[in-house]
């Protein structure tokens, strides 16, 4: 799939390579109680072995997230957001070249990231903080918007839309057009459909096979299927560890549908569906 943006995206701190189409982002969560990592990395150590282990895999890009967003998830003070991320994101700027992005809502812990090194801002409330956008504007850094229906504590009570490509479409570009009226530039605007954020597995299903309309607007397209619930309701696998497999599918699917960017836990595995579902694709842009 031909894509109208250019290849390179170049920023004061940051420079992503889109020419052979498709990128990874590996997922690392210091929280103690996210869905899948949960506990895992919250030792600052093995967070940081781990962001290695992802940065030598593939990862194009990797996201800390100090807050599980999980169905039901409570929301963590932003002291400790901060002080589960900084020290990670200070260390891991000495030893990895790719961009760092902060999976955060919130604007202070968003700049004090953006101060210790990250890159990008991924904000799945998509600017339900406005001063996310002028952060964004300000430090001249890329930021993901991601569409979410109510909040992770109540998401998943009673998911519900008419047309849910066209309620989760409307809103991105709504909110895309109020990062770009605070001076983020289109390129540096990533949209992203929310797989599982008040969503069923149906609606998750039509929003990942729709995805065409969300890569055919004037933003590029990040989207998060990785080992996420609808994959273990179809699969019928209750252990997010054995979801990798249905992961693959649903990233390869994205891929072909022209998705510049998929969120994943499984580095060096999705890095092999990414490769092959690109060049099946011929996702690539000769510009
Ligand atoms: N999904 C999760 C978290 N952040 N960000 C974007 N842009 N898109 C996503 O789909 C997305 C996201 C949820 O996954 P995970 O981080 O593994 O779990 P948890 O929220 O429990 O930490």
């Amino acid at each position: 799939m031909k894509t109208n943006h250019p290849n390179i995206l170049e920023w004061s701190t940051g420079r992503l390579d889109f020419s052979a189409g498709c990128l990874v982002m590996g997922v690392l969560n210091v929280t103690p109680d996210s869905f899948s990592d949960g506990g895992k990395f919250l030792d600052q150590d093995k967070a940081i072995e781990q962001a290695l282990k992802m940065a030598t895999d593939g990862a194009a890009i990797i996201d800390i997230g100090p807050e599980s967003t999980r169905p039901g998830a409570k929301t963590v003070p932003v002291a400790e957001q901060i002080r589960r991320a900084v020290p990670v994101i200070e260390a891991l700027v000495k030893k990895v070249t790719v961009p760092i992005s902060i999976d955060t809502t919130n604007y202070e812990v968003a700049a004090d990231a953006l101060d210790a090194g990250a890159n990008i801002i991924n904000d799945i409330t998509a600017l339900a903080d406005e001063r996310m956008a002028a952060l964004a504007s300000e430090r001249q850094v890329p930021i993901i918007l991601m569409h979410m229906q109510g909040t992770p504590r109540t998401m998943q009570i009673e998911p519900n839309y008419k047309d849910v490509v066209a309620e989760v479409l409307h809103f991105l570009l709504e909110r895309a057009k109020r990062a770009e009226q605070a001076g983020i530039p289109k390129e540096r605007i990533f949209i992203d459909p929310g797989i599982g954020f008040g969503k069923t597995t149906e609606h998750n299903l039509t929003l990942i096979r729709n995805l065409d309309k969300f890569v055919n607007t004037d933003y590029r397209v990040l989207v998060g299927p990785s080992r996420k619930r609808f994959i273990g309701r179809i699969t019928d696998k209750e252990n997010a560890d054995d979801r990798i497999f249905g992961t693959a599918a649903a990233v390869a699917l994205c891929v072909a549908a022209g998705a510049s960017i998929v969120r994943v836990h499984d580095v060096a595995e999705m890095l092999d569906v990414v490769k092959t579902a690109n060049a099946v694709a011929e996702n690539k842009n000769d510009d």
